[in-house]
């Protein structure tokens, strides 16, 4: 957790207006169930949805993931806080904050979240429950992760290298090793070395020997007793908070775009942070899912490799990068910045089906005269393709038909009643709605609590 002091306003500091009353009591009419999900390739801001949400909600969740996410949040007094694997429901007290089965946990970067979190008063003692079936994310799963970007040479994921893919494949060819099974310290060394001889067989530079494995044990019996406490069966803890009526929030990691199944394969993350996820990371019956809030940013971003059609590569992406200080809040790497993807939205709002959007960084663009849209692709003949292509050769090769619509040339970011926002932004926000056919209903203009526009 990284905590830096920041010139972000107090949100007490922020007159409620009339706007902001409706905006809240909107937030409170989301459905007992509600989702907060990335419609792009992450880094969209869910984070700080998700902390100004999360005081209107009992529980905060996480489904999928691990600690490739970064969410970076603000809270009332400006402070900075970049989560990774504790949702952002934290610095809401009165929020429990569960970690579910379809989360890859890697102990030694949860305590060592949980304690930066506490150093700065962040009381996370009977507010974080982790599943017992969730898996472990072992150090030898990143090293791993390491081996496999090495071994792909110039066709390298781009990974956070936070050893997610080799977790989710261990749980996947069932030999992982869960949460629960640290109350079995008899039999957990014999599981861990499974894993880590099938490592030290499959990549000749993985470094393994016995001593290893008795270090990794001794680390894990105290980890074992450490995690006790946190552990819950969340499948009956969240089935009987909604039983007694309570709110329950799921925060998403990662996007759509980076979807196992609907993303750009193979240059996607290895879970499901679309609606499905929800369900089987978190074991709640579909029908009790209500609301999904797709976040949005005005413009597109991506880290790691694959294909991005609306791209803008050079000095006028560097631009974007340094205005939206689009840099990744786990491993710092510069995000990769194009215009908005419509075409991608749409598909994503297909897939999860959201009730509304949450339309952020809506400040950033305030310096560009023309920004612009892309509405459409073609591929090499000219032929318009008329949904997302799954196709990898079809995705990189194809055109983008862009609308290009006026800048405000104002800055926007101290801004808080939509009616108050430039013509011309307000004309993009409603483009943006006509085209895909979902409301939005927040604007983001800057990365404080306070900076956000109910529409
Ligand atoms: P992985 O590590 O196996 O999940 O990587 C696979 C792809 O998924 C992308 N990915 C992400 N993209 C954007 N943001 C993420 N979180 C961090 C952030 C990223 C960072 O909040 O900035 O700090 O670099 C995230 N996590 C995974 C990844 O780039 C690969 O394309
Ligand atoms: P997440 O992974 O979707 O939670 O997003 P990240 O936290 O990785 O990246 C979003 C970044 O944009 C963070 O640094 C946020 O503080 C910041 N941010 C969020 N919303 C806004 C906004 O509306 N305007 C600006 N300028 N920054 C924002
Ligand atoms: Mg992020």
């Amino acid at each position: 957790t990284t905590v830096e002091c920041s010139s972000v306003k107090s949100a007490d500091l922020i007159a409620v207006t009339q706007q902001t009353r409706d905006g809240l009591s909107r937030i409170d009419g989301l459905s007992q169930v509600s989702g907060v999900l990335g419609c792009q390739w992450g880094d969209e801001g869910k984070g700080k949805l998700v902390d100004i949400f999360a005081q209107h909600f009992d529980v905060v969740a996480r489904c999928q993931g691990g600690a490739n996410a970064g969410h970076t949040i603000y809270n009332s007094e400006g402070k900075k806080f970049a989560l990774h694997l504790v949702p952002s429901g934290i610095l809401n007290e009165d929020t429990v904050c569960v970690i579910g089965n379809g989360v890859v946990v890697h102990l030694p970067g949860l305590f060592k979240e949980i304690d930066g979190l506490e150093s700065n008063g962040v009381s996370c003692k009977d507010r974080i429950v982790v599943s017992d079936r969730a898996h472990l994310l072992f150090d030898f799963h990143q090293v791993v992760d390491g081996l496999r970007e090495t071994e792909l040479a110039k066709s390298f994921i781009g990974t956070t290298k936070r050893g997610i893919g080799p977790c989710y494949s261990s749980k996947v060819i069932r030999n992982g090793i869960r949460v629960c099974d640290l109350r079995h310290m008899d039999t957990f060394p014999h599981k861990l070395e499974v894993l880590l001889l099938d490592a030290a067989s499959r990549f000749k530079d993985f470094k393994y020997g016995p001593e290893m494995l008795r270090e990794e044990v001794e680390k894990y019996k105290r980890y074992a007793e450490r995690l006790e406490p946190f552990i819950a069966d969340t499948v009956d803890v969240l089935n009987e908070s909604i039983s007694q009526k309570k709110k329950i929030l799921v925060e998403g990691g990662q996007a759509t775009m980076l979807d196992i199944d609907f993303g750009t394969y193979p240059f996607v993350t290895s879970s499901s942070p679309s609606a499905g996820g929800i369900c089987t990371g978190l074991g709640i019956p579909p029908r009790v899912v209500g609301d999904l809030i797709g976040v949005v940013k005005a413009y597109t971003t991506r880290v790691g490799s694959g294909p991005f059609p609306t791209e803008i590569l050079g000095q006028d992406g560097d631009l974007l990068r340094f205005a939206g200080q689009e840099f990744g809040t786990t491993t710092g790497r510069p995000r990769r910045c194009g215009w908005l993807d419509v075409v991608a939205l749409k598909y994503s709002c297909q897939i999860n089906g959201f009730s509304s959007l949450n339309l952020t960084k809506l400040d950033v663009l305030s310096d560009l005269s023309e920004i612009r849209l892309g509405v459409a692709y073609k591929d090499v003949n000219g032929t318009p393709i008329k949904s997302f292509p799954a196709d990898l050769r079809v995705l990189e090769r194809l055109k983008v038909e862009y609308e290009v619509l006026p800048g405000w040339k104002t800055d926007i970011s101290s801004i808080r009643s939509y009616g108050d926002l430039p013509l011309a932004a307000r004309h993009y926000v409603q483009r943006i709605e006509e085209l895909v056919g979902v409301p939005v209903h927040y604007i983001g203009v800057g990365p404080g609590r306070d900076a956000l526009i109910f529409k």
